[in-house]
This record gives structure tokens, sequence and C-alpha cells, in this order.
């Protein structure tokens, strides 16, 4: 039997990005495995990819193009060619924009694949469109906003720094599921005799890593991080120095907001006792080389920049910044390395279009006029189950004048709504060069199978509307290998020492960031800017989370899970049976003060909406918070509806970021009245 190796890369939005070594049989997948010589993953994957496999030839990947032939929602399709479904899409666009103007047609997408070239694949053919742009905001822009704010562009560290330090601060941060291979160095570290602190909202599968586990009221770090600023100053223990040499702004800050953040006051807005914010100031300004590691889950609030801004002030205190640990990781902002102009192709707009929020979609579907979105194409991304407002966002995929066309691998809660759907390659079908945002790692991947059935690439698709309207520009006819190399034939500083032949050869290899903790912050003043002149809030302070005034009792921290990624991987057996059920935790004394049993039915809501789960009663989640981890696709569910029938469209301060975790509800008994009401809003 012929069998082959290929070395591959993990396309998902995850900071490690994996190498792959895939083992083909007569064309198929046999197995997948982690490549020993990947500098980061060093032959270990997740749970998740170690069976990619079963993905890749899963018996629900879609294979041909599809068209409605039921009600929106309801999942009746018949096959259609590719060359109907393009030549009916390039119709009624041409109709809309007839009618609208092509700004009432809205691109979907976000990291289904992060690979430069697939992932970005949709804007030269949507700028040329001059249909409405999207602001990709879903994730955490509040984080690198928020940071930037006190950094600048100033790089991060390489990832395993942090091995050096005597104390890692895990802030915000569930390593053990969502960037599992940044713990290698952390591990190191521990065997050194390095102390692991984790501050979240609920102990998590990361905890039994950690030798203090601090549970935060959500929303709240921005206080925590003042209130170990101020016990810093008091206690002595800042790196005058560095503080005189290397940071604008700390002296307006000791003067006019740290006397406000007294650990007592502390402990009255965070809900961490005031013994313990002494005992963590004392033990971050008395270690050697102290690590800090915010995730993004901090960031999901609408104060999410300023709780970034404030955490960024604590190595500076300490002269951390100058140590070898680095003083602090958030994320490596690779996609710089690389001239994405040539694949994003601003300059093919036809004059200025409007941009919608992607965290808005529900609104832009149910209330935009000028023109309406009169049509959404949504490729890797599934909007119907990991967006906000769920039952906005349902209520609008589900009208009857809205031609949604959906590119996919799978038939997702997205999909169903479509009136055509495309089949999508997976990254083992087709060319790709990724970048890591928890390392420094690049990496070409070709392709290791053929198509599975009818399915294209991201690209492929593109340049046939592209044809099908008639578009003739050069971008529209190249290949993944030509855009790959001309993204790599400009020369970039971070690229310079990069041994080219491994990386033609489909090896990983590390940009160079530039060397050390030199102490020139990439800052308009060449300093950490705990001041920042050019914003209207030029000091960091603590600002409350928007759900501060909801009077609903519980904050809901709708969190990752360890067997998913966000809604990708619900397609696979193995994995549901492990993530169990959609559950919702909260400690004893709530369920206590409700009546609710362990493993019991119960249902959460608010103003936005109802979603039924299933009870888990533990004390690892304090009491003022419920759980409910993973974005799981509604044919899985108890009820009608998913997590983010209970989340906002409000934007965070900084960045139209998405507030994921600044929610709250009640919870009830029982799943009644849950599945025929809310049936009976699609
Ligand atoms: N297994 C798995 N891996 C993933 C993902 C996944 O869903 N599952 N998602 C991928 C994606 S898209 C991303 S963006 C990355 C990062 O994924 P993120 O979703 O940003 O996850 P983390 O950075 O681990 O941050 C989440 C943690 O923040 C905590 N948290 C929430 N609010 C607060 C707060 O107010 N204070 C404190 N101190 N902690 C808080 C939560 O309890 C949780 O433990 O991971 C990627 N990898
Ligand atoms: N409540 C709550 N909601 C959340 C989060 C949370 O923590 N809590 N996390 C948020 C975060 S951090 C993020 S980043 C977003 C993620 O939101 P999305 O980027 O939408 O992520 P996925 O749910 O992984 O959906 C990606 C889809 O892309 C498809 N796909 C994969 N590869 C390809 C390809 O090459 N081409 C095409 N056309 N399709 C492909 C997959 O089959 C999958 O259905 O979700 C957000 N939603
Ligand atoms: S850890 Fe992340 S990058 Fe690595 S295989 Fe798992 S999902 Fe992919
Ligand atoms: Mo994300």
């Amino acid at each position: 039997m012929p069998t082959s190796l290929h070395r591959s890369v993990c396309p998902y939005d995850c900071p490690d990005a994996c190498g792959l070594l895939v083992t083909v049989e007569e064309g198929r997948a046999v197995a997948v495995a982690g490549d020993p010589e990947h500098p980061f993953t060093r032959g270990a994957l997740c749970p998740k990819m170690n069976r990619y496999q079963d993905t890749v030839h899963h018996p629900e990947r879609l294979t041909t193009p599809l068209r409605r032939t039921g009600a929106k929602g309801e999942g009746a399709f018949a096959p259609v060619s590719w060359e109907e479904a393009l030549g009916e899409i390039a119709e009624r666009w041409r109709r809309i924009i007839a009618a609208h103007g092509a700004e009432a047609i809205l691109p979907y997408s976000y990291a289904g694949t992060m690979g430069l070239v697939q992932r970005n694949a949709g804007h030269a053919f949507f700028h040329r469109l001059g249909a409405s742009k999207l602001d990709r905001t879903i994730c955490s822009p509040a984080k690198s906003e928020g940071w930037a704010l006190v950094m600048g562009g100033t790089p991060a560290p390489h990832p395993d720094a942090c091995a050096t330090s005597d104390l890692i601060l895990l802030w915000g941060i569930n390593a053990a599921a969502t960037q599992v291979h940044s713990l290698h160095a952390v591990r190191e570290a521990k065997r050194k005799g390095a102390q692991v602190w984790l501050i979240d909202t609920y102990a998590h599968a990361t905890a039994p890593l950690c030798d203090r586990v601090v549970l935060v009221r959500p929303g709240t770090d921005g206080a925590l991080a003042l209130g170990i600023l101020h016990l810093l100053d008091r206690m002595k223990l800042c790196d005058e120095a560095f503080l005189a040499a290397h940071v604008q702004g700390a002296a307006e800050l000791r003067e006019r907001i740290l006397p406000d953040y007294p650990p007592e006051r502390v402990e009255a807005i965070t809900g961490v006792p005031a013994a313990t914010v002494r005992e963590l100031a004392e033990a971050y300004g008395r270690a050697r080389d102290p690590h800090l590691r915010p995730g993004n889950g901090i960031s999901r609030y609408g104060n999410g920049a300023m709780t970034l801004r404030t955490l960024a002030c604590l190595p500076a205190f300490v002269g951390a910044y100058a140590k070898p640990g680095g003083g602090a990781f958030a994320s490596t902002s690779t996609g710089g390395a690389f001239p994405m102009r040539l694949i994003e192709r601003e300059d093919l707009l036809p004059g200025p279009v409007r941009t919608l929020n992607m965290n808005h979609l529900g609104w832009a579907l149910n209330e935009l006029r000028d023109p309406p979105v009169a049509s959404l194409y949504v490729y890797h991304s599934n909007p119907a189950v990991v967006a906000p407002d769920q039952n906005a966002v349902l209520r609008g995929l589900a009208r009857e004048d809205l031609f949604t066309v959906v590119h996919e691998r799978f038939m997702t809660d997205t999909a169903l709504f479509a009136d055509l759907v495309l089949p999508a390659t997976s990254s083992l079908e087709h060319s790709d060069l990724y970048r890591a945002y928890g390392s420094y790692c690049v990496q070409r991947a070709r392709p290791a199978v053929a198509p599975v059935g009818e399915s294209r690439s991201n690209l492929e698709v593109f340049q046939a509307l592209a044809r099908a309207m008639g578009f003739t520009e050069a971008v529209f006819s190249q290949s993944a290998d030509n855009l790959i190399d001309a993204l790599l034939a400009e020369p970039h500083p971070w690229r310079a020492g990069l041994d080219e032949g491994r990386l033609a050869a489909g090896f990983p290899v590390e940009l160079d960031p530039g060397g050390g903790p030199d102490l020139r912050f990439q800052t308009p003043s060449g300093k950490v800017e705990i001041l920042n002149p050019r914003d209207p809030e030029p000091l960091p302070r603590f600002l409350p989370p928007h759900s501060a005034g909801d009077p609903h009792p519980l904050q809901l921290v709708t969190a990752p899970a360890v067997q998913g990624l966000n809604s990708t991987f619900h397609e696979r057996e193995e994995l549901r049976r492990r993530m169990g059920r959609m559950a919702l935790r909260v400690n004893p004394a709530e369920a206590a003060a409700r009546g609710l049993a362990d493993g019991g039915p119960v249902t959460a809501f608010n103003g936005l909406g109802e979603v039924a789960f299933t009870l888990e009663v533990t004390d690892k989640v304090p009491a003022g918070v419920a759980v409910a981890e993973g974005v799981w696709w509604r044919r899985f569910a108890p009820g009608d509806r998913t997590v983010n029938a209970l989340t906002s469209q409000r934007l965070t301060d900084r960045g139209g970021g998405s507030t994921f975790y600044d929610n709250r509800v009640e919870v009830r008994a029982g799943w009644s009245g849950v599945l025929p009401v809310l049936r009976g809003h699609s």
C-alpha cells in the first residue's frame, strides 16, 4: 500500500499553530501526529488534533454545492453544480447591486482557518465589488489595543523566555485548554522552583498546575492590578531606576490613581481578600524575574482595554521588562512580518464604503437600512452560534429576503439558513502559509490529499466568483502558491536571517523580532507609556464592567472548552463525548439558594434570551458566577439555543471588541417553556 508522510500545520485559531506530520495512504490521511522538529510543538498535539483525519474524512463533510429547497433553517437542500451555484450568486448580486448598490452585500468571516492566504482570500474580491467592509473584532482587539496603549509595537519576548522566571502569573488564561504548548516553559520554570499563580474567575483545567489560585470577581482585574501597584509602592518594592529611565507617567499614576486602591477597597471591588492581595503583591515585588501572561478572556468586557493597560504597568514597576524572562507575554504580532496588502488589496476599492462591526451582525441584519443587508456571504465562520445575541442573529438569518451564501466544510447552524451552501476544502487539501500568535513560528504547507468531493478552497471560490462577476485583475488568477511566493519575496527585518530553503521545504522556522530585552520600547516616547498623552484617558484607572448595573444575580463566564475550539470540532463524536453535556456550572451555595440539583435541567435567562443547560454544582466556581464552557452546536444542546443567546452586542471600551463575558443571568429549575417558545423565534 503506497504510504507517504507530509508536513502540515494546524490551521485553527489557536496561538500554537502546531506542526503536523500527516500519514497518507491511498489518498486518505490515516494518521496525524505532532512534528518533533517543530520548536514549539515538540512532537505533541492537543487531543482535538490527534485524530484530525477524522475531521478531514468525516462522513458529514459537504461534498457538493447545495440549494435550499425548504424553509430557512430547516435543513432541506438539493445538490447543484458549481456552475449553477456560481451563476446564481452572480445573478442575484447583480440584481442587488442594481437595486441597492454593492454595500448591500456583507461578507462575514473570521478564523476557521488562520492561513494568511485562505483566511484573507475574500478581501480582494469584496473590495473590488465595493461590498460593505467587516470589522473583524469578535476575538480580542481590546487586548491588543489596551496593551499597545502602554507598550506600543514592542514585540513580545520569545514564548519560552518565562522558563527563567521564579514567579509566573497566569492571568485570565486557561492555558491547558487554549495554548497547551505555552505550558512547556511554565513547567520548566516550575521544575527550577518557580511559583505559578492563576488569577481567574473559576478553578479550571489549568488550576491543578498552579501553586495558588486567586478567584476574582469577573471584570474587576483592573482594580486588582492597581491594588498590587499601590502595595508595591507602599512596601518600597518598585524598581526606581527602571521607572526613572524607561517609564513615562509612573509619578502621575502614583499621585493621581494608586492612593485610591488600598487592599480593603480592592477586596470590596474584586472579592479577593485583602490579605491575598498583600501576599500577591509581596510575591510579585520580591520575585527575581516575575513573568505575567495575560489571556484574552479579561479583555472581553466593557472595560477590557483598560484592564490590559493596568496589567501592562505591573512589569514596569518592578523592572521586569528588562529581565531575561521578558516581564510579560501578551501575544506575538507575526502577521506584520508579511506584506498583507498584496492579498487584501484595499487599492481595488471603488471608493469609500461603510464598515460594519461583526459583533453587530444581529443589529445589521434586522435594523440596518440605506442600504439594508440584502445578501450575506459567510466563509470560515459560524455566526449562528459564535456571534453575540443569538436571538437577533437567528432572526436576521431567517429573513426571507436575505440572500445568504455559506462556504463551509460542515452543515453548521449558519449553513442551515443558507440559500446556497458551497463545500470547502480542509487545510490538508490546499496550500497556505501559517504564522503563530503564541510563538514566532512560520510554516508553509502544501496539499497532502486531494479535495474531498467537489470541495474548493476559499481562494478558488473567490477566483471563480471574480470570473463570474467579470473581474479581470491579475490577483484573481494567482494560485495560492503564487501568492505565498509574493508574500515571501518582499523582505522584512524579522525574516532577515530566516532559512528560506527550510521554509520552502515545508519545515517550521522562527521569525526573529530583534535581540533580547533592548530597552528601546517601540512607543513614540521610547518608554513604557503608563501615561499615554494621545489617549482621551491618559492614565490607566479602574472602569467598572458593563454588567455592573445589571440586576441579574450571576455573572456569566462563557469560557473556552478543552475539547472544542469555539464551534469547531463538534463534528467529532469522541470529543463531544469527552465534553459531556452542555453544562452550566455554579457554586453549591447558588444551587441551594434556588433549590437546584446537580445534574438537573435548568434554564439560564436574562433580557436577551433563555438557554437550557444541565446544571453542574461545583465549588470550583465561586458564588456570584455561572460558567458555561464551549460554543455548542444547536443540535447537541438540550434546548434550541446555545450560550450566545445570553450575550450582548455591546462593544469593548477600545477596539470595537466583543464582550462575551460581560453579561449577567438568573437561573431557574427545568427546561419547561424554553423549547417551544424559542422555536417560534426562527
Ligand atoms: N481548547 C480550546 N482552545 C482554544 C479555543 C477554544 O475555544 N478551546 N479558542 C481559541 C481562540 S479563538 C482564542 S482567542 C484563544 C484564547 O482563547 P480565550 O477564549 O481568550 O481563552 P483564554 O485566553 O484562555 O482566556 C479565557 C479565560 O479567561 C478567564 N476570565 C474570564 N473573565 C475573566 C476576568 O474577568 N478575570 C480573570 N482573571 N479571568 C477571566 C476565563 O475564566 C477563562 O479561564 O484560544 C484558542 N484556543
Ligand atoms: N460565548 C462565546 N462566544 C464566543 C467565544 C467565547 O469565548 N464565548 N469566543 C469567540 C472567539 S475568541 C472567536 S475567535 C470566535 C470564533 O468564531 P469563528 O471564527 O466563526 O470560529 P469557529 O466556530 O471555529 O468556526 C469556523 C468555521 O470555519 C469552518 N472552516 C474551517 N476551515 C475552513 C476553510 O478553509 N474554508 C471555509 N470556508 N470554512 C472553513 C469550520 O468548519 C467552522 O465551522 O467565536 C467567538 N464566540
Ligand atoms: S494546540 Fe492548538 S495549534 Fe496545536 S494542534 Fe491543538 S488546536 Fe492546533
Ligand atoms: Mo478568538
